[in-house]
């Protein structure tokens, strides 16, 4: 299986509102492991975990945000939720000595979904600088 290195030197950088497999997730198309939901996000367990906790935290109507790069002014709220509930996933994950949040974009950013998320990584002591 390619790295996620590769996988994301291998994605096109799509459209803002092309559907991705995060779509399929939402609609609940193909199986993910859901640790919350609410009207506005989703968050689910990464298949392909870089730590002991590994969740992406999405926004259910992606509205253009491919990525943090696209992000406008409409968008704060959303990005603030995001962010809100990264905190809220963590803490229900039991990660109270610290965790990590990761917004990857773009090839150079490692970036292989285009559909915003937020990376939550916990459960093990991360490193600085990261790679
Ligand atoms: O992160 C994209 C992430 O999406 C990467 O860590 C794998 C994950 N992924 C891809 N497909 C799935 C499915 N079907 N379920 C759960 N997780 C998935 P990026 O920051 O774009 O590299």
């Amino acid at each position: 299986m390619a790295s996620e290195k590769e996988a994301a030197l291998a994605a096109t950088p799509s459209d803002a509102d092309a559907p991705t497999i995060f779509d399929k997730i939402i609609n609940k198309e193909i199986p993910s492991t859901v640790v919350y939901e609410d009207d506005k996000v989703l968050a689910f367990r990464d298949i392909t975990p870089q730590a002991p906790t590994h969740i992406l935290i999405i926004p259910k109507v992606k509205d253009g945000l491919s990525g943090l790069s696209k992000a406008e002014e409409r968008h704060f709220d959303i990005l603030g939720r995001l962010l809100y509930t990264a905190k809220l996933v963590a803490k229900q994950e039991g990660l109270d000595d610290g965790f990590r949040v990761v917004i990857n974009d773009g090839p150079k950013g490692c970036q292989s979904v285009y559909h915003i998320h937020v990376h939550l990584l916990g459960g093990r002591q991360m490193n600085w600088p990261p790679g």
